[in-house]
């Protein structure tokens, strides 16, 4: 079984992070290895939440699984709070990284144009440095655009997609995927570009018209998870897609209208079932 370590917060209440990644990542057949770098009450969408923070406790948690001679398969970071995480998570790359070590990086820190409220510009310029040299990255446009410094568009075409594509490749990741990009209208998805030869990619599914919070880390987890049971990158990145479209069509169905977090606990049966060769 494949092994995978992913660092971000604990948010009990909120269905997000590291409560999507493990459930999801688990129920794909990955074993799952958390470095939690904070406890939250909830996520930072709910008012008066509480911060229990655990910086001081990630580099001995590492230090033990380095001398348990842990091999991790993949490494994948999501929602780190602060700009010591971010070191440290680089530091983390550094100890476990082997030839075999996929890096996956989600540098969550905004949507809609917007840095979360914990975030500045310095914030977003060392997550831009956290993606240099890893294998894939999956900002949505607000956190490319600032992490390579470019202008956030609400209505843009091909052209400027294909542009930021290319700036954000620049900060040095093999294979860049921008979420959220809707190419067409009534459209949306992902566009990817890998540096190493040179290719560009797309996957596009009908647009549900809803937002709700942790979808991001959803794709994020059902994309590194497929990558990890064997599938190409563009399976998996089409097996994220329409796993994270088909949950929110799902949520949306729900009488008691959830508003902070998706149904996946209902749609994990059929990620599964998408994983099988013959769902293909
Ligand atoms: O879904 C990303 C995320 C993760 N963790 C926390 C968050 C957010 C987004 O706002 O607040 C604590």
């Amino acid at each position: 079984m494949k092994r995978i370590l992913t660092m971000q917060d604990i948010s009990c209440l909120g269905k997000c992070s590291i409560t999507i990644a493990l459930p999801v990542l688990s129920a794909m057949g990955v074993e799952t290895v958390i470095l939690p770098t904070a406890v939250l009450s909830t996520h930072t969408m709910f008012k008066n939440f509480t911060v229990k923070d655990l910086t001081d406790q990630l580099i001995p948690i590492a230090r033990h699984w380095k001398s348990e001679n842990v091999h991790f398969d993949a490494i994948y970071t999501g929602y780190l709070g602060s700009a010591e995480e971010i070191e440290i998570a680089k530091r983390v790359f550094d100890m476990f990284r082997a030839d075999d070590t996929l890096l996956f990086v989600d540098p969550v820190m905004g949507d809609n144009g917007r840095l979360y409220p914990a975030f500045d510009m310095d914030y977003a310029a060392l997550n831009a440095g956290l993606c240099n040299g890893v294998d894939i990255i999956v900002p949505n446009i607000t956190e490319a655009c600032f992490m390579t410094g470019t202008e956030y568009r609400e209505a843009y075409g091909r052209d400027y997609i294909v542009s930021l594509l290319g700036r954000l490749s620049g900060l040095g990741a093999g294979v860049s995927i921008l979420t959220g990009v809707s190419l067409s209208p009534g459209k949306t998805g992902v566009m990817g570009y890998d540096r190493r030869d040179g290719t560009f990619f797309e996957y596009q599914n009908d647009r549900v018209d809803a937002a709700y919070h942790g979808t991001g880390d959803l794709f994020s987890s059902a994309c590194v998870g497929a990558v990890l049971r064997g599938k190409t990158l563009q399976e998996a990145v089409k097996i994220a897609a329409d796993y994270t479209a088909h949950t929110i069509r799902v949520t949306l169905e729900n009488p008691d209208k959830p508003w902070y977090g998706v149904d996946f606990e209902k749609t994990l049966p059929d990620l599964i079932e998408s994983l099988r060769p013959e769902a293909e």
